[in-house]
């Protein structure tokens, strides 16, 4: 995957009008809507589709994590060798975990930040675990993706998309993509392999969340051919100072009421940390509900997990945070969020930000006199 910064603008027309839905009647992209499709099918319809351009933009969701990372990197690498499409991998946001920031310096993948990419460069646009309409990602509102690969639930405008292969059960867009794989008969490079199954592993939190036998038998397939030094590196990164100081703030700020504990982390050095605090409070003892928030470039970030099989984290963050004006996205538990604060002064990100947390505390069933307890 090389990445290019200037192309002939003359051709970047061209492909523009290439990319025109005229070009590309529907009709002519075989849909099969009615039956089951195999990923055999599916992997067909999208190297059909691909063949007949010449430079993919393959888009992760903004601050991405291992699973959005590696199905990128491994659906770019499927384009370029099955359909003869050059790809580039890109993101918006920060690439902010430590293991994120591992992943990608020890298997030296290739990504661009989205603000280097100039979109009128590319005739093919992919987005992979995100959907136009889910909002945590960077592709600007006049362009619209020709391919959409993503396990999260399938959000009704993604069925505009030329190829589409969303919803399902599986528990990582990986493992998708691993499939992809299979069906190819592709050989499987030993930095795909890593990126893929340590995508897996972190979306299923090593097979016991969410996960399928599709996702195990993935995981499974994949584990001879990962690079172990490099995941062990990539699991055990060395950590930022930053990261400890905010675990101690987390700690100071926690409250834990009744099964759910909430965290205001006020500023945040990166916006995934909503998700590192909130997964970790988890693990506490008799909690059932972990949500976590802080604000990061004028941007109010949350994240939640949830034990509790009854309830869904990914439809109540639509519930609470879309019906405000933010995104949101996940699934049953486990979900995140985020608003824009940037019209906000400080009086009313505050209150903001408190008008949430009781909403949540009502949803998690938590009654208004409660006092809630402190960590510390
Ligand atoms: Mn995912």
């Amino acid at each position: 995957m090389k990445v290019r910064t200037r192309m002939n603008p003359e051709r970047s027309s061209a492909r523009q009008r290439a990319r025109s839905p005229e070009r590309t009647p529907r009709a002519a992209v075989l849909r099969h809507k009615t039956g089951r499709e195999t990923r055999r099918m599916k992997l067909e319809r999208l190297v059909e589709y691909a063949r007949t351009h010449q430079h993919a933009l393959v888009l992760t969701h903004d601050n991405p994590d291992p699973d959005s990372l590696a199905s990128a990197f491994a659906l770019a690498h499927i384009l370029e060798r099955l359909a003869g499409v050059d790809s580039v991998v890109a993101f918006g946001g920060i690439v902010g975990r430590a293991e994120n920031r591992a992943l990608v310096r020890v298997l030296k993948l290739p990504v661009v930040p989205i603000a280097k990419v100039d979109f009128d460069e590319f005739d093919l646009i992919c987005m992979v675990d995100t959907q136009p309409e889910q909002g945590n990602h960077s592709l600007p509102a006049r362009h619209f993706p020709d391919v959409v690969i993503d396990h999260h639930p399938e959000r009704p405008e993604t069925k505009l998309a030329p190829i589409a292969d969303v919803g399902g059960t599986r528990g990582a867009t990986s493992t998708l993509l691993a499939e992809y794989f299979r069906a190819s008969g592709l050989e499987m490079t030993s930095q795909l392999a890593t990126a893929l199954y340590y995508g897996i592993k972190a979306d299923t939190r090593n097979l016991a969340r969410q996960t399928t036998p599709e996702d195990v038998d993935a995981y499974l397939w994949l584990f001879p051919m990962v690079d172990k030094e490099a995941l062990v590196e990539i699991e055990h990164p060395r950590l930022p100072i930053d990261y400890f100081r905010l675990y101690h703030r987390a700690t100071e700020r926690a409250q834990v009421w009744d099964q759910a504990v909430l965290c205001d982390l006020g500023e945040i050095y990166a916006p995934d940390m909503v998700a590192e605090v909130a997964e970790r409070f988890g693990f506490l003892e008799d909690v059932r509900w972990s949500l976590a928030w802080g604000e990061y470039d004028d941007q109010l970030f949350y994240s939640i997990r949830t034990s509790d099989r009854r309830m869904n984290a990914g439809k109540l963050v639509r519930e609470i945070i879309e019906t405000r004006g933010g995104s949101a996205g996940g699934h049953g538990s486990m979900a995140g969020a985020r608003l824009d604060l940037s019209d906000l002064g400080e009086t009313g990100r505050r209150r903001l930000k408190s008008e949430i947390a009781e909403a949540f505390l009502r949803e998690f069933g938590v009654k208004p006199s409660k006092k809630p307890r402190k960590i510390v």
